[in-house]
């Protein structure tokens, strides 16, 4: 057996068989004992020398051939017969001339070489002792076997090349080998083996002339035979070792595993995913494609995909988007070479996105409604995982679900009971998901409503007109659609007429105005505005009170606004005017001497008075007029400053003002003298205030406006002119 093959089952198989093999020719085993001898070589003929008998000794050993009676060869070991050892030894036979020697000592054997096919014979080995009659018999069969020549592998009949590679063969094929083995006497053994594995056992011949034939033939080689090595294995003897030869298998293998590793459960939009997918096992390298499905037509993708020994490993890079979601993403590892075992991985993906909402009216609802009628939206959402809240806007203000107004709010729909034109306007809904929101593009709801008065309708405007004077009177109203017809009908305690279409001129912005003349006192009254639209005609009127023109009002808040060495500066506010065009004069008198100064006039209640002397007090009435009159004057009462020169009789300029005052009012010189001297300083402040109500109310009999104008206004403090008060 081969010898430097490990001790297997596989061996012992072999040398199981080889038993039965031969064991037949051999029946009596116990009496014959066989002994192989390979021709050429060495046969080795044991017998038995040893006796139980303590002091016993051989005489004689003697061997026989076959049945003969005359020993071939004897060995003499009888003490003082004979002298040199050598004699001892007597070869009979002349076929073993020169070639059989007996060998005694611890393993006695007759020995032959080299030993001839004529060898082969029955033996028999007599062993004679001096202590007792019997001799000792040893019996063999000796096989002088001639070796097989080495095997012979064939594929299909082919010789295979020295290379002793086989292949590529592919998975699940078929091979059919073929072992041819020469001669052997006797016939040898073919074993197959897959590496250490036993496969089949052939004992031959099978063909002619001596020739041994073995056919090994697999119907399906299964991927483990790939890499490993088909060896044909002869011998016909355990004395020689086994010759054979051996082939290599080389396969093409199918892909044998393909996996994503740790695909992601669930894709963001707009993110972009590497994918990995790995296949295994395919020889030569699989083609790695990767395909996004949606049920029906697939696209291809394109990877990057690596080979390794016996592993692929391929990737793809995936932008996710919404329309990823629900296909399916695929990796087949294909090996051409096997194109109907596809091998594939695949997921579905599952990729999430924000909401997509879309807004409709619902239940044929239209985008223009009239007021009253109800109204139902319908919000459309698109979004993964599932939306969790939707919000309706209206002109961007969150809508509230208040069913006691009419407005029902509920999930994907919203109504709106009996809508007012208030509610009209862009409508979107805002719907939530885990990975953000979405607004739907605004949808426009119209609401058609009769004409309303811009002016709020309750408010009535107040036109004033002199007799005589035109005055146009303009109505605007709002309506949905725009489109209004204006027809003005006029009214007072005497009569009402509708305004004949010479008078209604059409306005800026798709107003209406009339021309309205009152002829005499009696025409004054109400215009009405009526507006009508497709919707309807309005409820209620817009109202235009015509009353008779007037004098204009007195100014307001009149104040000395600044005052100079030789300015003053008055403003007022303007009054009513009466209905009419107003203009505005002041006109500056001396206090003293009651005097004209300066006339002044203009559109404005605000006069710069100039030219005025230093020093001096001034009376000042300012008054409006329109083309029906004067208003009453507003008076006030103002000094210029004097010049640096007269600053150092401050105080007696001081008194000089306070007793100007009293002579402007009418006092007696003998009460100016009585209050300077009694009390200068404590009474001075008393004195002014008492001075200036006095003339108050005899300056002006009826308005206390002045007064209240006078008492309004305070010389600025830096000036410095009022703290000689104090003293
Ligand atoms: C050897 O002995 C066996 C049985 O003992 C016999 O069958 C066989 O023929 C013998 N062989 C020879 C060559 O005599
Ligand atoms: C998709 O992924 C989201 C988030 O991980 C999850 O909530 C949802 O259930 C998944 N959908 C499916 C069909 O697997
Ligand atoms: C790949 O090859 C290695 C050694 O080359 C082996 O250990 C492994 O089992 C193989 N894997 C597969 C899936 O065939
Ligand atoms: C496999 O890939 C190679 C090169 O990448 C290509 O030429 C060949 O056509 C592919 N075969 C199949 C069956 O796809
Ligand atoms: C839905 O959204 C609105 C507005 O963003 C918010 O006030 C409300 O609490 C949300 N509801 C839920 C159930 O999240
Ligand atoms: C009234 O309007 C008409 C037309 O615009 C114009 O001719 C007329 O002068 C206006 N009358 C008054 C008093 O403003
Ligand atoms: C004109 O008619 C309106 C509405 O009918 C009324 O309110 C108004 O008092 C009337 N005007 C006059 C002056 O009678
Ligand atoms: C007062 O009038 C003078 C002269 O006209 C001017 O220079 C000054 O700016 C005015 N002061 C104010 C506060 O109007
Ligand atoms: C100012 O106007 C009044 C009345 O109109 C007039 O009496 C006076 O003479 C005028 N004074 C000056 C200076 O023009
Ligand atoms: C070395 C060896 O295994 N020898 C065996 C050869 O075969 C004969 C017959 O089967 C055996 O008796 C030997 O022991």
């Amino acid at each position: 057996m081969q010898v430097n093959s490990p001790v297997s089952l596989a061996r012992l198989f072999v040398l199981f068989t080889w038993w039965l093999l031969v064991a037949p020719s051999s029946p009596r085993q116990a009496l014959w004992r066989r002994v192989e001898a390979v021709e050429g070589g060495e046969a080795v003929l044991p017998c038995r020398l040893a006796r139980a008998a303590a002091g016993d000794r051989v005489y004689v050993v003697l061997w026989y051939k076959n049945n003969n009676i005359d020993p071939i060869y004897s060995y003499d070991n009888r003490p003082g017969r004979l002298v040199g050892p050598e004699q001892r030894h007597t070869l009979r036979s002349r076929l073993l001339e020169g070639r059989a020697t007996f060998r005694p000592g611890q393993l006695p054997a007759l020995h032959i070489r080299p030993v001839l096919r004529a060898d082969q014979a029955n033996y028999t080995c007599r062993v004679d002792f001096r202590i007792g009659s019997s001799s000792r018999r040893t019996h063999m069969t000796l096989l002088v076997v001639e070796p097989p020549e080495p095997p012979q592998l064939r594929v299909e009949g082919e010789d295979w090349p020295p290379a002793n590679l086989l292949g590529p063969l592919q998975e699940g094929g078929a091979v059919d080998l073929t072992c041819t083995v020469v001669g052997g006497v006797p016939p040898p053994v073919v074993v197959w083996r897959r590496d250490e594995e036993v496969l089949q056992v052939t004992q031959g011949p099978t063909g002619d002339a001596g020739v041994t034939v073995s056919r090994l033939q697999l119907p399906h080689v299964t991927r483990r035979y790939h890499n490993s090595r088909l060896t044909c294995l002869t011998f016909n003897n355990n004395v020689t070792q086994p010759l054979e030869a051996s082939v290599t298998l080389s396969m093409n293998l199918r892909p044998l595993l393909t996996r994503l590793v740790s695909p992601p459960a669930s894709l963001r939009v707009g993110r972009r995913y590497e994918i990995t997918c790995m296949a295994a096992g395919s020889r030569p390298h699989p083609n790695v494609t990767w395909t996004l499905s949606d049920g029906g037509a697939s696209v291809y993708l394109s990877a990057e995909t690596q080979h390794g020994v016996n592993m692929s490993s391929s990737r793809v890079s995936l932008r996710a988007s919404r329309r990823h979601h629900g296909q399916r993403l695929s990796c087949t590892a294909l090996n051409p070479l096997f194109p109907d075992h596809p091998l594939a991985d695949s997921l579905l993906l599952n990729v999430t996105y924000p909401p997509v909402a879309s807004l409709e009216f619902g239940r044929g609802a239209s985008s223009t409604v009239r007021e009253g009628e109800d109204v139902y939206f319908n919000c459309h959402v698109d979004s993964n995982p599932p939306v969790y809240n939707i919000t309706w806007l209206r002109r961007g203000d969150p809508i509230e679900h208040s069913p006691e107004v009419g407005v029902l709010v509920g999930g994907h729909s919203l109504a709106l009971r009996g809508v007012s034109r208030h509610e009209a306007g862009p409508y979107v809904c805002l719907a939530s998901n885990a990975e953000g929101e979405g607004a739907s593009p605004p949808l426009d709801l119209e609401v058609n409503y009769a004409p309303v008065c811009v002016e709020d309708g309750t408010a009535t405007q107040v036109y004033t007109a002199g007799i005589g004077q035109p005055v146009n009177v303009s109505c605007q109203v709002k309506a949905s659609p725009p489109q209004v017809k204006y027809s003005w009908v006029f009214n007072n305690s005497i009569s009402s007429q509708r305004l004949p279409g010479e008078q209604v001129l059409s306005a800026a912005e798709g107003g209406s105005a009339v021309e309205f003349v009152a002829g005499s006192r009696q025409d004054y009254g109400t215009l009405q505005c009526w507006a009508q639209n497709t919707v309807g005609k309005m409820t209620q009127p817009c109202l235009y009170h015509v009353v008779p023109a007037s004098r204009p009002e007195r100014p307001s808040a009149c104040a000395v606004v600044n005052k100079t060495y030789d300015s003053l500066a008055v403003a007022c506010e303007p009054g009513f005017d009466g209905g009419l065009p107003q203009t505005f004069s002041a006109r500056v008198y001396e206090a003293m001497t009651g005097r004209g100064q300066v006339n002044m006039s203009g559109p404005h209640p605000r006069f710069t008075l100039e030219g005025l002397t230093p020093g001096l007090d001034y009376l000042i009435r300012v008054s409006a007029l329109n083309s029906l009159g004067h208003s009453p004057e507003v008076r006030l009462e103002a000094f210029t400053y004097k010049l640096a020169a007269n600053t150092m009789k401050e105080n007696k300029v001081e008194k000089k003002e306070q007793k100007t005052d009293l002579t402007s009012s009418g006092v007696t010189v003998a009460v100016v003298v009585v209050v300077v001297t009694a009390a200068v300083a404590l009474m001075a402040a008393l004195a002014g205030v008492v001075v200036g109500a006095r003339w108050c109310l005899k300056g002006t009999r009826k308005p206390p406006a002045p007064c209240r104008n006078k008492g309004g206004y305070a010389p600025p403090a830096h000036l410095g002119r009022v703290k000689t008060r104090r003293r």
